[in-house]
C-alpha cells in the first residue's frame, strides 16, 4: 500500500504539473480526491489494514492528500495568473497614438456682430424686428421714397424675381411693415441678408445690414447723434471719435453719413482710412414725412430718425479681416479665430 501511495502521489504531481487550463486542473482533482477519485478509494481500504499499520499508512494518506492538495493550489494560482496575462496582452492600447478630436463649431464673425449690435441697442430700449428676404417692390423702393427712375432700381442693381418680387437690398422693407402693423413710439432695429447685383473683391451679391428706426413725438437730430456715439462707443471703445458729415438718401432729411476715428490708426491716418483718419461706418438721417405718408402716420406730431450699416464692413473693422472674402469662404481655420 505505501507503494500505492507512492506511485499515486509521483502520478498525481505529474498531472498536475502537465495540466493546462484550470478545467483539466479541476478534472485532475476530481479524479483523485473525488468522492470516487483514487486517493479516496486507497483510504476507504485502510479498514483492511492491521491496526498496527492503520495509523502509521493513514498517516502517510493524509501527508500525500496535503502534498496533492499543496501542488494543486499552487498549480491554479500559476494558471490564473498565465490567464491574466494573456487578456493583458490580448487587451493591450497603445496610449501613445494620438487621440480622436471632437471639432466644435464656432460664430460666424457676421454673427457675432449682429449679435453684438443687438445688444448694444436693446440696452437703448430697441426690439429686434425681421421680415422677408424676397419684397415687393412697394416696401423695397416706393414707400421709401424712391423715384421711378432711380438708379437702385436698375436690373444692374437689383435681383428681380419678376416684375414686382426682387431680393430685397436693404432692411429697410422690415422697418416699413412694422410701421404699417405698429403706431410710434417705435425703437427697433433690423438685422439681416440683403442682395445686390454686385460682385468684385470688395462687392459680395449677398451680404449683411442692421438698419434701426426710432419714431415717437418730438425725436430730434440730436437724439439722433446721441443714440448713434452710445452705439460707436460701445462697439469700438469709449474713446472712440465720431463725426457726421451731411449726406442725401431718398428716404431720410435731412441724412448723414456717420464716421468714426480709424481704428487701426486713431486718426493719423493709414492705409485702411486713406489717409483721411477717419472710418464711414453708418449712413443715417430724420426719417423723410414721405415715408410716413406711405404707412399712414400723421405726419404733423411725429418725428423721427433711421440708420443703416454694413455688418461685413464693421466685422472687418473690429477683427481686423483685411479681405471680405474670408467671410464668405467659410474656411473653418479662419472662423476658429473669433
Ligand atoms: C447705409 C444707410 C440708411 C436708413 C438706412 C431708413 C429706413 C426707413 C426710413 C428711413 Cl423705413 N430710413 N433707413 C436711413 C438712413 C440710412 O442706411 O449706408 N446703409 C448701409
Amino acid at each position: 500500500m505505501r507503494e500505492q501511495l507512492e506511485k499515486l502521489k509521483t502520478d498525481a504531481l505529474e498531472a498536475i504539473t502537465s495540466a493546462c487550463g484550470i478545467e483539466a486542473l479541476q478534472d485532475v482533482r476530481v479524479k483523485l480526491l473525488g468522492r470516487k477519485g483514487e486517493l479516496t478509494s486507497l483510504m476507504k481500504g485502510l479498514g483492511a489494514l492491521s491496526a498496527a499499520d492503520r495509523p502509521v499508512v493513514g498517516q502517510l494518506v493524509n501527508s500525500v492528500r496535503d502534498e496533492i492538495e499543496a501542488a494543486l493550489r499552487s498549480a491554479l494560482v500559476t494558471v490564473r495568473e498565465q490567464a491574466k496575462l494573456e487578456r493583458l496582452q490580448s487587451e493591450r492600447i497603445d496610449v501613445t497614438l494620438p487621440g480622436r478630436f471632437a471639432s466644435c463649431g464656432s460664430r460666424h464673425p457676421v454673427s457675432l456682430i449682429i449679435e453684438e449690435v443687438c445688444e448694444i441697442f436693446a440696452g437703448l430700449g430697441f426690439s429686434v424686428a425681421e421680415g422677408p428676404e424676397i419684397e415687393h417692390d412697394w416696401y423695397n423702393f416706393e414707400a421709401l421714397n424712391f423715384p421711378p427712375e432711380h438708379p437702385a432700381r436698375d436690373m444692374q442693381d437689383t435681383f428681380f424675381v419678376d416684375n414686382d418680387l426682387l431680393l430685397r437690398t436693404h432692411t429697410s422693407p422690415v422697418q416699413i411693415r412694422t410701421m404699417l402693423k405698429q403706431k410710434p413710439p417705435l425703437r427697433i432695429i433690423a438685422p439681416g441678408t440683403v442682395y445686390r447685383c454686385d460682385s468684385d473683391a470688395t462687392h459680395s451679391p449677398m451680404f449683411h445690414q442692421i438698419e434701426g428706426l426710432m419714431v415717437d413725438t418730438a425725436v430730434t437730430f440730436g437724439d439722433l447723434k446721441g443714440i448713434l456715439t452710445v452705439f460707436t462707443n460701445q462697439l469700438f471703445g469709449q474713446k472712440t471719435g465720431v463725426r457726421l458729415r451731411p449726406s442725401f438718401f431718398p428716404f431720410t432729411e435731412p441724412s448723414a453719413e456717420v464716421d468714426i476715428a480709424c481704428v487701426i490708426c486713431g486718426g493719423k491716418g493709414c492705409r485702411v482710412c486713406k489717409n483721411s483718419g477717419w472710418l464711414e461706418i453708418l449712413g443715417a438721417g430724420m426719417v423723410d414725412p414721405e415715408v410716413y405718408r406711405h404707412v399712414n402716420y400723421e405726419t404733423e406730431n411725429i418725428s423721427g430718425f433711421a440708420f443703416g450699416m454694413g455688418i461685413e464692413r464693421i466685422a472687418m473693422l473690429k477683427y481686423g479681416i483685411n479681405d471680405m472674402r474670408l467671410l464668405f469662404e467659410n474656411d473653418v481655420r479662419f472662423l476658429r479665430q473669433f
